[in-house]
């Protein structure tokens, strides 16, 4: 029997998306931290496993985007697993000449990690669009220059993305706590212009006002770390920051960007299914894959 994708998607090189398709890809973690231990690789062959238990609700009703769910199932390509060699720069570069190429065929996409330093070279493909605005959720603000010698870890996404011409502008949610970010992070993120929305400031805001610091006229890409939801909501990460937006409050932004912006592409990051507590994250990451899913098949 021939192998099924996310939610019992097609499953197809990535060399065969056909314009307008959306492309699905699984990418594990490709840049470790020196003696840090990889706590989500495992996550995309586990939420594709899981996200295949609800493809009987295609055809239901969506009520997170007042539409049928997968009602453009054809659409929809899983492009497998992405496969590492032992080279990261080497496989960095792979993901990003891909995602690229999707990019100049104008398809839409959506990168499920891994941890976040996937997320740096899936926005390096990002070239071919010039003005791109990237929204980050995130309990961190990952400005980090450089982290145990290396440049293109987890911590270092928004400070290399910023380093790309392409990349416009940024608004940063849900920041709190502290982090392994210092004050010259922050400095040097506020002075390049990134839009700080952090858990206190955005306490009380509703998307839409959060919104008004994207430019309307800009591609926008979210960069989703599941570490800026509420541990109690989603647990299932390496590092619990309390406090923070619940899923419902990353569901309204997210359906607010689709609605009023041009929505090019996302990635959702860092689910360590180890952490979890009785599935209660593997259900949220569904529902969130399958937003994203729903409203950049559009
Ligand atoms: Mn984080």
């Amino acid at each position: 029997m021939k192998n099924k994708g996310y939610f019992n998607c097609k499953i197809d090189s990535i060399k065969n998306v056909k314009a307008k398709q959306l492309a699905l890809l699984s990418v594990p973690t490709i840049t470790h931290y020196k003696n840090k231990k990889d706590y989500c690789s495992s996550a995309p062959k586990i939420l594709r496993k899981e996200s295949q238990k609800f493809s009987k609700r295609v055809g239901s009703w969506d009520f997170d985007t007042n539409s049928v769910f997968l009602n453009k199932m054809s659409n929809i390509i899983d492009t497998g697993n992405f496969q590492l060699s032992n080279n990261s720069k080497k496989d960095r570069n792979n993901l990003t000449e891909n995602i690229n190429k999707l990019v100049q065929k104008k398809n839409k996409f959506l990168v499920i990690g891994g941890d976040d330093s996937v997320a740096i070279p899936s926005m390096a493909g990002l070239e071919p669009l010039s003005k791109v605005h990237i929204v980050q959720i995130d309990a961190h603000l990952d400005w980090i220059n450089k982290l145990y010698g290396e440049k293109f870890g987890r911590s270092n996404v928004m400070r290399r993305v910023s380093e790309m011409p392409w990349i416009k502008s940024m608004t940063q949610i849900g920041l709190r706590g502290m982090g392994t970010s210092k004050s010259k992070d922050f400095k040097d993120a506020n002075k390049w212009g990134s839009k700080i929305f952090t858990d206190q400031k955005m306490m009380n805001m509703s998307a839409k006002e959060i919104l008004k610091s994207i430019p309307k006229n800009a591609s926008v890409y979210l960069t989703l770390d599941l570490d800026g939801l509420n541990p109690k909501e989603f647990p299932a990460v390496e590092t619990r920051s309390p406090g923070g937006p619940g899923i419902s409050k990353i569901v309204e932004i997210i359906i607010e960007i689709a609605k009023n912006r041009k929505f090019v592409g996302a990635n959702i990051v860092e689910f360590a299914p180890k952490k979890d507590i009785k599935n209660l994250s593997l259900n949220a990451a569904i529902r969130l894959i399958a937003l994203l899913i729903q409203v950049l098949n559009r």
